[in-house]
């Protein structure tokens, strides 16, 4: 039986689809990277998005550049999906000047930037998704048809900020999507230790908002997912949860050990779904994409993050009398 040709989503060219899959690439090289300068000693901590660049990539591809995202610690594919570029996410891994998240003094993985109309995020899990509701807020007093897009853990959504937050956007129709990568675990502790229910969107019902589970390791099922809500919510429809179910590939962080608390195969079986893998096969079977053009992009991307590795270990760190700067209205932020 002849297979069937994959197909694109409607409104994504070939340029698009092309594009997705450099996002998704760039994520995983400057993610595994950062693991190998951390492992030999320079830079101090990993978050790691490994696992989750479709999900992530998905849902930031499905937004305006005018649109507000509020991301969380693994989003390095949303961060680059909206234009962070390799040599500034190195800066920022290495806490030098020049990071444009916070010129140095955040931990890694706190993405925040006004050029690209994201909210920095705080260290405190979940608290991002109320700042996304007041954004949201504004954006609807103003009459924007702008819409607010928030990412969070599923082991986060047991916290009462994600019951509040979905509460009072229902309540006012607030145009913001819900993101949550559900991988599974936070940290050691996996779901069913988290929730007692299967899906996290289920949660939605609660307050009268549509909720969506998708393959999260499937980019154009999440992308397609992300346009709808998005949609909804500029029509002043309201929000949506949108659930993408993923994994993270590698520990928690640079300092967590995962072999305590998950098996080998489990992980193993994981990256038999690897999101590029996949996407990449769905591009050369839609013709866009092939061996020879794989092998280059790779090589080109790999040069970037060498010369960024070079460069943000020769820059300086953040003058210490710059600590206190940014932390009150007092002068425009970056
Ligand atoms: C309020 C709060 N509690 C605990 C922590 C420590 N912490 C950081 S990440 C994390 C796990 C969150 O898991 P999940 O929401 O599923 O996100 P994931 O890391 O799996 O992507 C925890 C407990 C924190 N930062 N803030
Ligand atoms: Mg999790």
């Amino acid at each position: 039986m002849a297979k069937t040709q994959p197909k694109a989503p409607q409104g994504l060219s070939q340029d698009g689809l092309v594009q997705i899959y450099k996002d998704m690439l760039v994520a995983r090289l400057l993610d595994e990277r950062m693991w190998t300068l951390n492992r030999i000693g320079k830079a101090p901590f990993v978050i790691s998005c490994q696992g989750q660049e479709a999900s992530q990539v998905g849902w930031a591809a499905a937004l305006r550049p005018d649109d507000v995202v509020v991301p969380y610690y693994r989003d390095m594919g949303v961060a680059i999906q909206r234009g962070m570029t390799i040599r500034e996410l190195m800066l920022a891994f290495f806490g030098k000047q020049g990071d444009p998240n916070s010129n140095g003094r955040q931990m890694p993985g706190h993405f925040g930037c006004r050029r690209l109309n994201m909210v920095s995020g705080s260290s405190v899990v979940i608290v991002q998704m109320l700042h996304a509701v007041g954004v949201a807020y504004a954006m609807k007093m103003r009459k924007q048809d702008r819409v607010a897009a928030v990412a969070f853990g599923e082991g986060a959504t047991a916290e009462g900020d994600f019951h509040e937050a979905l509460n009072w956007a229902s309540i006012y129709r607030l145009p913001v999507l819900f993101v949550c990568e559900n991988n599974g675990y936070a940290i050691s502790v996996p779901q069913k230790k988290e929730m007692a229910v299967e899906n996290v969107s289920e949660r939605a019902r609660a307050y009268d908002m549509p909720g969506v589970t998708v393959d999260g390791n499937d980019v154009l099922a999440v992308y397609e997912a992300a346009v709808e809500a998005v949609e909804r919510g500029r029509r002043g429809d309201g929000p949506t949860l949108l659930e993408l179910k993923t994994y993270r590939v590698v520990p928690h962080s640079s300092d967590d050990d995962d072999r305590v608390y998950r098996s080998r195969e489990e992980v193993e079986a994981w990256k038999q779904r690897d999101p590029i893998k996949q996407y990449q096969l769905t591009l050369i079977e839609m013709g866009l994409w092939d061996a020879q053009r794989d092998q280059a992009v790779r090589a080109e991307i790999q040069a970037e993050i060498e010369a960024a590795v070079e460069e943000a270990d020769r820059a300086p760190f953040p003058a210490a009398e710059d600590a206190l700067r940014f932390v009150y209205a007092d002068e425009e932020g970056r």
